[in-house]
Parts: structure tokens; C-alpha cells; sequence
């Protein structure tokens, strides 16, 4: 859906300036809703949902979808049902780097595999007890194994932000000699920040040519930024899942990323944006988490507008308060009476109960500023 001509702003500004000449061409968006996302606690779907969901993304456009056979039989049917679909996404069985676990995506009929090993020296020593050496040998094992099957192949370098920088970089590089098709380079903790991470994808950009893509946790709320930082330095995939669930406090959410990607770097796409409330709400009814009202693009309150001020520019023109037209995220835009409404709120009420004489838009105004939260009047405010 085309953004409202009233919000597009033709001057020249800082946003257009600093985005527009990014070098970032296309970003693609791998969804692991159905992966990273049932590792949130307390969600776990139905290999029905599963399917639902899969459909939902492939229509609503993403270029990969990320599920795991391996834990759980549930999870291996539907691993096997979802691909039987012939969606126009990848299907990505995300196993670990183990040849056994390469034979049940094989048994899947897996086109694609993604493979992750931790390589930082806690995970090496700590997690998997094992040397760096032997994590390279079994880096090229499971990726020769791979290709020797016929499968494309992700390697992950899981934790590869906090893993010693020459040894990812020999490892990406052994991989890359054995043919694997992507790297995935996760901030699997959490604890970059944006020029960090455009600095740890640059490093690996320039030594290695293949696709890489990026996987941000969002320890400390950078998962957004710090997805772009490394789309600018050349990752050309956002992992995301539906409202960023995941370990923790999971990853960047499908809404923010795809919604970035087309109204905020202004990159060409296919996604279906209209459908990301829905998709929202699909995942609020199967896990019973509730966005946060103001969570960014699906949130209860993400179009509403409260303020006299807000409220009187609004009416003229949402662009003043507003970068997106909501319905174009198939959200609405909501006014808020309240406290805060002023006479332009409360004449604006007046007339929408069909009242047009202003002469009690003061009274109005002094018994709204009586209102307190849960008593908040609310409509929507359509007016593109
Ligand atoms: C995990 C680790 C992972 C893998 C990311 C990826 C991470 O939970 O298995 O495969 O790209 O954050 O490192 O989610
Ligand atoms: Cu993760």
C-alpha cells in the first residue's frame, strides 16, 4: 500500500541525505519465528500453527523461514509438512553442526540446511569442550557433508562476536574454501553496539565473499540498529521473528525490520506490510504474550495521539506526528480525549457527536481534563 502523498516530505533533510546514498541495495529478511522464536519461554506451537504461520510469512514475502527438525518429532513433521508446501520461501532446517543432524534434515527433503557451532572460547571450552581445531575440523566435515548431499548450506558462528577475531576469520575462510553458501554472523549475546557491529561484519566482508547474514540479540534493545549497522557493511539478510520473540529478549521484530527497510532506507521490496498487524496478533493469540502498547508498528498505541497540540496538527495533517500511514502496517490511527485535549480536542469531539456550535467545546474541555487513564475516550481518525 503507497504511503499517504501528504506524508512524503520533499525538502531536502537529514534522513534522505544519510539513508538514500547507504550503500545497502537489498535486504532480505530470513523470518525464525518457528525456530528462534519457540525457544521463548512459554511458546510452543501446534504443527498446525506452524503451517499457518509458514503460509502467513511466504505470503506476507520474507525469503526464508527458518524451522528446526531436530528438536522434537512434532518439529520434524513439521519441518516435512512445511516444505512438502512448495512455498516460494526457503525452508531452512537449522540443525547442529553434526553430520547426524544433517541426515534428519536430509529425511525432512531439505533443500536448505543451516548448521551453528559456538566458536568463542566459552562456548568452545566451556559449552562444547572442545579446541579450536577440532571446531575447524568439524566446520569443513559437516559443510564437505552437506554439499556432498546436495544441500545448500548456512554455517552460523554462533557467538562469533565475542570469538577471537583471527580465528573466526580462518574459520569463515575454511568454510568458504569448502563451498558453504552463506555464513550467519550472530551477535548471539547481545553485547554489540551499532559501530561494533558494522566493525565485526566489515572485518569479515572483507576477507570472504559469500552472502553473509546477520543475527542480532537484543540484550540491551540494539538488535534493530545493529542489523542495519551490519546490512551497511555488507550482510545482505535480517534475521527477525514476529514481534522480535526469542531467547530472552530475542531479536529484531519482522514489523520494525521490514518496515525499516521500506519507509526508512527506502529499499525496494515485495513485503506485504498491510499484513503485519495481523501477523501480530496471530502470534499475540497462540502464545498469549501481548505486544506492549507502544511497541513500534503493531502496538495498541503506536498510532494514537493524545496531546491538544498532537491532536489539533493531526487533523489537519497526520504527517505532523506521524511517518507512516498507519493502515499501510494495517494498524489505525487513533485520537485520544482525555486530559490533555484542549479546546480543539473537545470541539473536535463535539463535532464528530454531530454538536457543530463551539460554544460548549470549553465546558467539554474542562470535564475531559477530569478523565483519568482507563477512562480515556478513544476513536479512530481515518482521514487518507
Ligand atoms: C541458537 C543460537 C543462535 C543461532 C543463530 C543463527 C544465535 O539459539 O541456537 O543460526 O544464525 O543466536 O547464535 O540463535
Ligand atoms: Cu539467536
Amino acid at each position: 500500500m503507497p504511503i499517504s502523498p501528504k506524508l512524503v516530505m520533499k525538502e531536502p533533510n537529514y534522513y534522505a541525505e544519510t539513508y538514500n546514498k547507504a550503500s545497502i541495495k537489498h535486504i532480505k529478511i530470513l523470518d525464525s519465528t518457528l525456530r528462534e522464536g519457540e525457544q521463548h519461554p512459554g511458546v510452543y506451537f501446534t504443527n498446525k500453527q506452524r503451517i499457518q504461520i509458514a503460509w502467513m510469512l511466504d505470503y506476507f514475502g520474507v525469503d526464508q523461514i527458518e524451522i528446526s527438525p531436530v528438536v522434537s518429532t512434532d518439529h520434524f513433521d513439521a519441518t516435512k509438512i512445511i516444505i512438502k508446501q512448495g512455498l516460494k520461501a526457503d525452508i531452512v532446517a537449522h540443525v547442529r553442526a553434526l553430520k547426524s543432524d544433517i541426515d534428519i534434515a536430509l529425511k525432512c527433503d531439505s533443500n536448505w540446511v543451516a548448521t551453528y557451532l559456538g566458536i568463542s572460547d566459552v562456548h568452545l571450552n566451556d559449552k562444547l569442550r572442545i579446541t579450536r581445531e577440532e571446531a575447524l575440523e568439524r566446520s569443513i566435515d559437516v559443510v564437505e557433508y552437506a554439499k556432498k548431499h546436495g544441500l545448500k548450506i548456512r554455517f552460523t558462528v554462533e557467538d562469533g562476536s565475542r570469538a577471537n577475531p583471527d580465528f573466526l576469520i580462518k574459520l569463515c575462510k575454511s568454510i568458504e574454501n569448502s563451498k558453504v553458501d552463506r555464513i550467519s554472523l550472530p551477535d548471539t549475546v547481545g553485547i554489540l553496539h551499532p559501530s561494533g557491529m558494522y566493525n565485526f561484519v566489515k572485518k569479515v566482508r572483507s576477507e570472504i565473499k559469500i552472502p553473509l547474514d546477520v543475527h542480532c540479540h537484543n540484550d540491551v534493545g540494539f538488535a534493530l540498529a545493529n542489523s542495519f549497522a551490519a546490512c551497511k557493511a555488507g550482510a545482505d539478510q535480517i534475521h527477525t521473528t514476529i514481534d522480535g520473540i526469542g531467547e530472552r529478549t530475542g531479536i529484531p521484530s519482522l514489523a520494525e525490520v521490514a518496515t525499516a527497510i521500506s519507509h526508512i532506507y527506502k529499499i525496494k521490496n515485495d513485503f506485504r506490510l498491510d499484513m503485519l498487524v495481523d501477523l501480530s496478533r496471530l502470534i499475540e493469540q497462540y502464545t498469549k504474550i501481548i505486544p506492549y502498547d507502544s511497541k513500534p508498528i503493531v502496538g495498541s498505541s503506536a498510532y494514537k495521539h493524545k496531546a491538544g497540540t498532537h491532536l489539533a496538527a493531526v487533523l489537519k495533517n497526520p504527517a505532523a506526528y506521524e511517518i507512516i500511514n498507519p493502515r499501510s502496517v494495517g494498524n489505525k490511527r487513533r485520537i485520544v480525549f482525555g486530559e490533555l485535549s484542549g479546546k480543539t480536542g473537545a470541539s473536535y469531539l463535539l463535532s464528530v457527536l454531530g454538536i457543530k456550535n463551539t460554544k460548549f467545546s470549553k465546558d467539554v474541555a474542562q470535564s475531559l481534563k477530569k478523565l483519568r487513564m482507563g477512562d480515556l475516550i478513544e476513536i479512530p481518525l481515518d482521514t487518507d
